[in-house]
Order: structure tokens, then C-alpha cells, then sequence
């Protein structure tokens, strides 16, 4: 397959692209096709890598309303209905549900996603699911799975073991939630214990950090010093952390350089977190969300993440990473021009990074022929204007095709 003339990132001057064996193989102004190769003309549109979703959860998705909607839309009021919602779980309708959502997110351009799966479930019947998913995905989507102990570690019956049953089944990293645990001690002891368990078994980590608007959570500092002292360093990931949005700045700034220190990965969830926080204040009312402008700023790498479709937690949600960004620049007054040029990295690369698969993913010579392309001469174009996305190809095989709806205007004959 020939690609020609398009913006790679943002260039402003256009190249071609050449795939063989699903790689890139070259990448060059004017290169000349072969006999057998299927060439498409770009015309100057853009080309980035796919999306990536490093944080949703795929065994609650469509579920809304199902034993019942979240009224108060809290974050403990999801958590009860799911737990309801979980007692009637079974394979089929988690792969059938985790599947049917899987296939949206491609339809938009996903190519990678990390789901958390909650392991608080004896029979860990989800997991099971989820692991049949990944596998039978594997052609058009890279899926992750994450133990992810909803109820707690320490404060659910037996769930040390559950986790440790989960590494054995085979999850790409273990999870934790210190600010839902019984008390402090028991988040920072679970925290300790999911190292390792993950030095155990050579896991990455990911965990549900500091979730709430309470300044005294501070799970992150355990979970910081745990990826530093450890090494797994690049390997862990600090979710939500929007306690991080109470904190006072004396204390950021003494926990900014072990954050730096540990260099761990970040994923701001903002689509939930600005509907989900706030929620136990007037006024003023806070957003929710962690500090991602400063954190980017301090070079750490923070990723956007989508949380939820359609569950316990969140009522919308599409598989459209342009919705969790767009919400996220106004979010966190990201939207200077290069900022918003360049954003496309909070649901590109810096995703691949939490993935902890940045070696196979980005447009170069000798990488997986995986790519987007635009209807748009840059970033800024493409997310404003919502621009079709004109294809996803992986491993050099065309994945979704999109030709722009037409749209008939009758405003000039009113002139
Ligand atoms: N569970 C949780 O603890 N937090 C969330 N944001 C979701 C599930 C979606
Ligand atoms: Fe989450």
C-alpha cells in the first residue's frame, strides 16, 4: 500500500507513505508505486497515530439503568449500583457488552485500550470474559486488563487472594482504590501489597488513586515512593489522583519531585471526573480533575482516558476520544494555539506510554503501518471541526473507511 501526500503530525510539508508486511517501509516525498500496490491519495490530509484509551472499564459498559440509574451522580452511588448490577453478571453478557463497546471505540479510531475489570467478585466472572475478549480482539485492537478491586483490597472478604488469582489468570497490570479502602493504613498497606504482587508476577501497575475531593487523600505519595523504590518506575500508572485538585500548593510542590523522581504515568479521566466531583460542595464548586497542565508541565507524561460508556458512573458516552479531549482542553484551560495543535498526544502517544507500548506504536520507518487520517491540515482543524476521519488502518489492512456525509445548504438562495 502507497499513502500519498500527507501531513505526518502536523508537517507542513507532505510525504508519502510506504507499508509492506503491515510496516512502514519507507517514508519519503514522491515515492513511486509499484505494480501491486493499492495507492491512496491523501491530498494533503493528516496523519496520526490511533487513539488510544489507556483507562475505561469494560465490564460495567451499557449497563445504565440497569438495576438502576445514578441519580445523585456520585462516585459511591455507582459504586452500590454496580455492585447490584454484579451479582447477575455472566460471561456471555460481559463479552457481549465489553465487545459491542470495544467495536465503537474502533469505529472511532481506537486502536489501544486498557480496561480495569473488577476483580471484588469471587468467581471473577468478568475476568474470565475479558480475558476471551482480549485474545479474540487481537487483530483489530490491542486490549489491556487491569485487576482492578473495586470494593477494596484490605476492606473486601478475601481480597488479597482475589488479586492474586487475577495475576495468575493473566492481567496486564494490577489495579487498587487506597481512598475507597476502610481506612488510610489499609490504602497505603494495599498500595505496598499490589507492588509486590506485581514484582511477583511482572505486572505493570494501575490504580485508582485518590478519586475523591478530599485534600487528605493521599494515596499517591505511597504509590509514587512503591515506583520508585521498586524501579517499576514507567511501568505505574496513578489514576484520577483529583485529590490532587484539593491539595495545597506547599504540598505539591515537596510531592512534585518524588513524582518526578518515581516518573510514573498519569490518566486524567475528565469526561467522569467533572460530572462526578464536585459533587458534596456548593459553592464554589471544584472541577474534579487532577492538576494534568501542571503535571505536563513538570514533564510527566498524563494521559486522557474515557472511564466510562453508558454504566454506573457516566449516563453518555460514545467511543470518541475527540469528545474526553475536547472536554478536557476547557477542562484544564489548555487551548493556546500550539497547545491545542499539539493535544492530539493526550490521546496518542502519552496513551501508548501508560501502555507501555511505545516501541510498535507512532508513525516511523520500520514501525506497524498503524495509522489515522483526517479530512484536515492539522490538529487544530481536525478537533475543532469534528473533520471525517477518512481511515484507521493497523498492520497495513484498512480497519474503517469514511467518506465525509454529504450535506445539501440552501442558505444563498435567500440572498
Ligand atoms: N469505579 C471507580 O472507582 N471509579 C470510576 N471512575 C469508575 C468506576 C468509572
Ligand atoms: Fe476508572
Amino acid at each position: 500500500m502507497l499513502i500519498k501526500a500527507v501531513r505526518i503530525e502536523n508537517a507542513e510539508t507532505l510525504q508519502d507513505i510506504l507499508i509492506e508486511d503491515g510496516r512502514i517501509k519507507q517514508i519519503a516525498p514522491d515515492i513511486q508505486p509499484s505494480d501491486n500496490d493499492t495507492v491512496i491519495e491523501g491530498n494533503g490530509a493528516l496523519v496520526i497515530p490511533p487513539f488510544v484509551d489507556p483507562h475505561v472499564h469494560l465490564d460495567s459498559t451499557m449497563t445504565a439503568g440497569d438495576p438502576e440509574w445514578n441519580e445523585s451522580g456520585t462516585l459511591f452511588d455507582g459504586i452500590r449500583i454496580w455492585s447490584e448490577r454484579k451479582q447477575k453478571l455472566s460471561y456471555d453478557d460481559v463479552y457481549q457488552r465489553a465487545t459491542e463497546a470495544l467495536k465503537l471505540q474502533a469505529s472511532h479510531g481506537l486502536q489501544f485500550v486498557r480496561s480495569h475489570v473488577d476483580v471484588t467478585d469471587p468467581d471473577l466472572v468478568a475476568l474470565r470474559a475479558l480475558l476471551d475478549v482480549r485474545k479474540d480482539v487481537a487483530p483489530w485492537m490491542t486490549l489491556q486488563l487491569v485487576a482492578f478491586p473495586q470494593e477494596g483490597i484490605l476492606s473486601f472478604p478475601n481480597g488479597k487472594a482475589l488479586m492474586e488469582n487475577a495475576a495468575k489468570l493473566g492481567v496486564d497490570a494490577l489495579g487498587a482504590i487506597p481512598h475507597y479502602e476502610f481506612t488510610q493504613a489499609y490504602g497505603a498497606e494495599s498500595i505496598r501489597f499490589v507492588g509486590d504482587l506485581a514484582q511477583k508476577y511482572g505486572l505493570m501497575i494501575d490504580a485508582h488513586c485518590d478519586e475523591i475531593d478530599d485534600p487528605a487523600s493521599r494515596g499517591l505519595e505511597t504509590l509514587a515512593t512503591v515506583a520508585y523504590e521498586t524501579g517499576l518506575k514507567e511501568k505505574v500508572t496513578a489514576s484520577h489522583t483529583t485529590a490532587m485538585g484539593s491539595y495545597n500548593d506547599a504540598y505539591v510542590y515537596k510531592l512534585m519531585r518524588l513524582l518526578q523522581m518515581a516518573d510514573l504515568n498519569f490518566v486524567s479521566n475528565p469526561l467522569i471526573n467533572m460530572y462526578l466531583g464536585g459533587r458534596f460542595d456548593t459553592y464554589p464548586k471544584r472541577r474534579g480533575l487532577t492538576r494534568v497542565k501542571e503535571l505536563d508541565a513538570a514533564g510527566l507524561n498524563v494521559a486522557f482516558g474515557e472511564d466510562d460508556i453508558k454504566d454506573p458512573w457516566y449516563p453518555m458516552g460514545n467511543g470518541n476520544m475527540l469528545d474526553v479531549l475536547h472536554l478536557g482542553l476547557h477542562a484544564t484551560q489548555m487551548m493556546g494555539y500550539t497547545e491545542i495543535l499539539n493535544s492530539y498526544r493526550f490521546i496518542t502517544h502519552n496513551g501508548a506510554r501508560v501502555m507501555q507500548v511505545e516501541d510498535e506504536y507512532g508513525i516511523a520507518e520500520g514501525k506497524p503501518a498503524n495509522l489515522l487520517m483526517f479530512d484536515a491540515d492539522n490538529w487544530y482543524d481536525a478537533l475543532n471541526e469534528r473533520a471525517n476521519m477518512r481511515y484507521s488502518i493497523r498492520n497495513g489492512e484498512i480497519l474503517v473507511e469514511q467518506k465525509p456525509a454529504p450535506r445539501t445548504t440552501n442558505f444563498d438562495q435567500f440572498v
